[in-house]
């Protein structure tokens, strides 16, 4: 499951967007006082698995997930070194962060104007203050050890950690360097949050939203207009437009009311589905399916995962005593109306632990217990 963690400067819209992607009303309290944190967790939304579930007319409709986790002002002063410390931060896959852009006298912002682009700015450097903090403090130990033991691997990791500070005290994010392999796994025990991967929520003005045009090109010129572009054409960054407070309101509408709300404001799709299809391309994942009269169910993994991996997904007893996966297209077994059909036809393939799963594709595991 993917985990994502919001951060942003207090009063941004993180608890408003975090209701918006888990549906959160009294079941999941909201994190409202300091430090308090709230983890809820968002089903991904997908047409493949609907018609999935329309064919087997299964028990259970289990949609992949994406688990969120909201901190009040998580970024202010001092506000990033304390996420360090907390475990659902550090364990995140991607940061969200949600920046405001929406005016309202209403609502304060703590620095005392609506800018994006330096809050954007600061929450970088915030991120990379903390990290250097905690590089710093490895390489302290780090040179410890070494005078009580010298082997290679710790001077390797004294090796990464230095690249890492140099580039941290350069003012650059971790996710902009170029590592590979074996230094990449090292340096994940750490845990730096400027080396996750980045999605930017602009949180705009209800007017913003509406002026019509692509999705696409209304992000960019929301970007453009503050002074995010620079910003966002760095490394595993990408941005997605919302207006948190008045898609909240919608997503709390009657389906058929919600969907001609959306059209009013020239939206395609929910905030929810934008921001997470923002999330899995950022992150690369992509989803395959499980299917049966039991259930029907989604599975997110990253891109070219191979098969036995992809098994461990469901469960580890699967991956351990992994034999062949049988496989089919979606496009195959939605076309053919069953499976019994696709293997008539020699379209349903087996393939071995290596194999790199496809998005869509429809697997059936064979193991040994
Ligand atoms: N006008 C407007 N108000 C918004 C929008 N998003 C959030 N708000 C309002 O701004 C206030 C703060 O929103 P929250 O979602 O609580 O902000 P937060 O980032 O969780 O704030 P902290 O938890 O204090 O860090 C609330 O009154 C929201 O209703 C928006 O898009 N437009
Ligand atoms: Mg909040």
């Amino acid at each position: 499951m993917l985990r994502a963690a919001l951060v942003g400067f207090g009063s941004s819209g993180k608890t408003t967007l975090f209701q918006l992607m888990t549906s959160a009303r009294e079941t999941a309290r909201p994190a409202h006082g300091k430090g308090e944190t709230s983890i809820g967790i968002s089903k991904v939304p997908d047409a493949r698995l609907d018609r999935l579930t329309a064919l087997y007319n299964p028990k259970k409709r289990v949609p992949a997930t994406v688990e969120f986790t909201d901190l009040a002002a998580a970024g202010q002063s001092g506000g990033v070194k304390a996420l360090v410390d907390v475990a659902a931060y550090k364990n995140a896959d991607a940061l969200v962060h949600v920046l405001r852009a929406f005016h309202d006298p209403a609502v304060t912002h703590p620095s005392g104007s609506v800018d994006p682009a330096r809050d954007a700015q600061t929450m970088e450097e915030e991120l990379i203050l903390a990290d250097l903090g905690v590089a710093e403090r490895r390489l302290e130990r780090l040179e410890k050890d070494l005078k009580k033991v010298r082997t290679p691997e710790l001077e390797r990791e004294r090796d990464v950690v230095t690249v890492c500070r140099a580039a941290l005290e350069e003012g650059r994010p971790l996710r902009a360097l170029d590592l590979k392999g074996e230094d990449l796994k090292r340096l994940r025990g750490f845990q730096f949050l400027s080396a996750k991967p980045l999605l930017v929520v602009i949180n705009l003005d209800e007017g913003a939203l509406s002026t019509g045009g692509e999705a696409a090109t209304r992000i960019e010129r929301a970007a453009e207009a503050t002074g995010l572009t620079k910003f966002l054409t760095r490394a595993a960054t990408a941005a997605v437009a919302v207006c948190a407070k008045i898609e909240l309101e919608i997503s709390r509408l009657e389906p058929p009311d919600a969907a001609a709300f959306l059209a009013d404001l020239g939206l395609a799709e929910s905030g929810l589905d934008r921001v997470i299809r923002a999330s899995y391309d950022l992150l690369g994942y992509i989803s395959f399916f499980t299917v049966g009269e039991d259930e029907c169910r989604a599975w997110s993994i990253p891109r070219a995962t191979p098969a036995q991996l992809a098994a461990g997904e469901i469960h580890s007893d699967i991956a351990r005593g992994f034999i062949r996966a049988e496989v089919v297209t979606y496009d195959a077994l939605v076309g053919r109306g069953s499976m019994a059909a696709c293997r008539d036809r020699g379209e349903v393939r087996l393939e071995g632990k290596e194999y790199v799963v496809e998005d869509g594709d429809i697997i059936n595991f064979r193991f040994a217990t």
